[in-house]
């Protein structure tokens, strides 16, 4: 976890958003994971929430003023399932995981990518963890089409803030230093021969040097700001393009990688081909006073219904949201689970090379949790 939000509580209430697609098929084993530790939580409660373009299509908005209203005044935490947008523009939508982000000032995207070994001795190949600004550059999503003596011109405004660029800095150092120092393998890994913590910075500074500037200096500065409490962290910085070719070339180069939102975004999704699945890949969208789980994947309109989605993204989330509430010995559990289902790679999706349904998938996991 970067910070644990107060353990102080009576009760844990999470709100749950499946929203589109297989959204609604992968939320219910997440909550199914919630309630087999529920002995290590508060007494809980469970809010169905509605949010996304099918509640678009019904009620004419895709996020209901009651979600926002409930997660605000009722919710402690709260898991999103995924989002079918159209990608063209429809009159009166907007994504509501965009919107929510926003909402909730859930400016940190964390997600960890990580395989996992056939045994525990073996150190997975990859074991890194994206940090994506959540709130801005191109996702304000202000744009305009403009017409112009030569046709139409389409123009985007893309901002990036000294405050949300130091922000997100600092969530991605206070995770490198709360990670375990990782070494450097093979003879190619020229960023790093000793143990280390390193946070990679993401930019494309020698082209967008004002916007991606100001995002590479604000992180920079975190450390020197911070009076020591990040000596111990390495810095790098990578230019986006040759990050990703680096990614998928020396994995193991990477600790924390800290990047703009699209950036992250396209890395993230990218980065789950290295561990197999996007199906496997959780996140959580983390403010100061509230954090959401979601798995990175989408609505996947060509699986849902199929009762075939891999629910481990799903799970993870709701491991990750649990740990970053402090609550990390459930949040164990569920992850010691989830891998001890994955390494024998008996019972698996067809995502993942399998021929397991979702529920044969959630019902291995709960297995191993309450055994
Ligand atoms: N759970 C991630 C997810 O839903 N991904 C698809 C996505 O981000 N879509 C953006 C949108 O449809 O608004």
């Amino acid at each position: 976890a970067v910070r644990s939000l107060s353990t102080a509580r009576n009760s844990l209430t999470v709100g749950l958003i499946p929203a589109d697609g297989i959204g609604r098929e992968v939320i219910p084993a997440a909550r199914d994971a919630i309630v087999a530790v529920q002995q290590e939580l508060p007494p809980l409660k469970f809010i169905d929430l509605l949010a996304g373009w099918d509640t678009f299509t019904r009620t004419g908005t895709a996020l209901p003023s009651e979600t926002v209203r409930a997660l605000k005044d009722e919710c402690d935490c709260a898991l999103f399932g995924s989002v079918s947008s159209p990608s063209r523009k429809v009159a009166g939508y907007s994504s509501p995981i965009v919107a929510l982000r926003k909402e909730l000032d859930l400016y940190a995207n964390i997600r960890p990518v990580r395989s996992v070994s056939a045994d525990a001795s073996t150190p997975p190949t990859t074991d890194l963890i994206v940090v994506r600004e959540n709130t801005e550059c191109l996702y304000v999503k202000d744009e305009k089409l403009v017409n112009t003596d030569n046709g139409k011109e389409a123009r985007a405004i893309r901002l990036i803030t000294e405050r949300a660029s130091t922000r997100i800095g600092k969530i991605a150092f206070e995770l490198a230093k709360a990670r375990p120092r990782k070494a450097g393998t093979g003879s190619n890994c020229c960023y790093f021969s000793d143990l280390l913590q390193l946070v990679t910075i993401i930019h494309k500074s020698n082209v967008l040097s004002v916007t991606d500037g100001l995002f590479r200096e604000s992180v920079r500065a975190v450390p020197v700001a911070a009076n020591g409490k990040f000596d111990d962290v390495t810095i790098e910085e990578q230019l986006v393009d040759s990050a990703v070719y680096r990614l998928f070339r020396e994995p193991q180069i990477y600790d924390v990688m800290v990047a703009p939102n699209l950036y992250g975004d396209i890395i993230s999704d990218a980065a789950a081909a290295l561990v197999g699945s996007l199906g496997v890949i959780p996140s959580i969208n983390a403010g100061d006073n509230f954090v959401m789980g979601e798995p990175v994947h989408g609505s996947a309109p060509d699986i849902a219904g199929k009762g075939i989605a891999n629910p481990v993204a799903s799970i993870r989330s709701a491991a990750l949201m649990l740990r970053h509430l402090g609550y990390s010995s459930p949040a164990d559990k569920i992850d010691k689970a989830v891998n001890d289902t994955l390494a024998p790679g008996k019972v698996l999706t067809a995502d993942l090379g399998g021929s397991s349904s979702t529920s044969e998938v959630t019902k291995h996991i709960m297995g191993l949790i309450e055994a």
